[in-house]
């Protein structure tokens, strides 16, 4: 079977945020998602990252993750090139644990949003659904795989609860 062109764009500061993206990835993959992985850094490549986000578009991508740890400038750049929304995902590299990161994607100015998740492998997932989420609005299939993954997801925490009771 032919490979679906990417929709969702996938880019991480570093590879270094590679291993806690997995977790991204993995759920893209859970809900059917066709992405694209690229690592792009706002300070060491910011021409690169002008034009992945000014291209993007034309690429037929409908979102863009960005994953970014410390001065986390990514996923505002990426913001402030394109139309699409743009999920931020704060990593917890560096001294301050992703403090500063998850406060540079929370603080961005008037006219540029970025939709900002919890920081590490939580904002990873959550960054994958969110898209989702978005994309789903104007795609019936996946809005139903969604609603299958939050059924499933309610039903695990049900038998947690009464494996819980039963042990009295
Ligand atoms: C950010 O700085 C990256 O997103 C990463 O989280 C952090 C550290 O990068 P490396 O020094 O490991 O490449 O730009």
């Amino acid at each position: 079977m032919a490979k679906r062109a990417p929709i969702v764009g996938v880019v991480v500061g570093s590879d270094s945020d590679l291993a806690v993206m997995q977790r991204c990835l993995k759920q893209l993959d859970e809900l059917g998602i066709p992405y694209e992985v690229r690592v792009i850094s706002a300070h060491r490549t910011p021409a690169a990252a002008d034009r992945y986000a000014s291209g993007a578009i034309k690429r037929g991508l409908k979102v863009i993750i960005a994953a970014a740890g410390m001065s986390a400038a990514l996923s505002g750049v990426l913001a402030a090139r394109t139309t699409l929304p743009v999920i931020g995902v704060p990593m917890a590299s560096g001294p301050l644990a992703g403090t500063d990161a998850v406060l540079s994607m929370l603080q961005m100015p008037s006219g540029v949003p970025v939709g900002c998740m919890s920081v590490g492998e939580a904002g990873a997932a959550n960054a994958a659904i969110y898209a989702a989420e978005i994309i789903a609005t104007s795609d019936a299939k996946l809005a139903a795989r969604l609603s299958q993954f939050k059924k499933a997801q309610a039903r695990k925490v049900n038998q947690k609860d009464s494996a819980l009771r039963r042990k009295g």
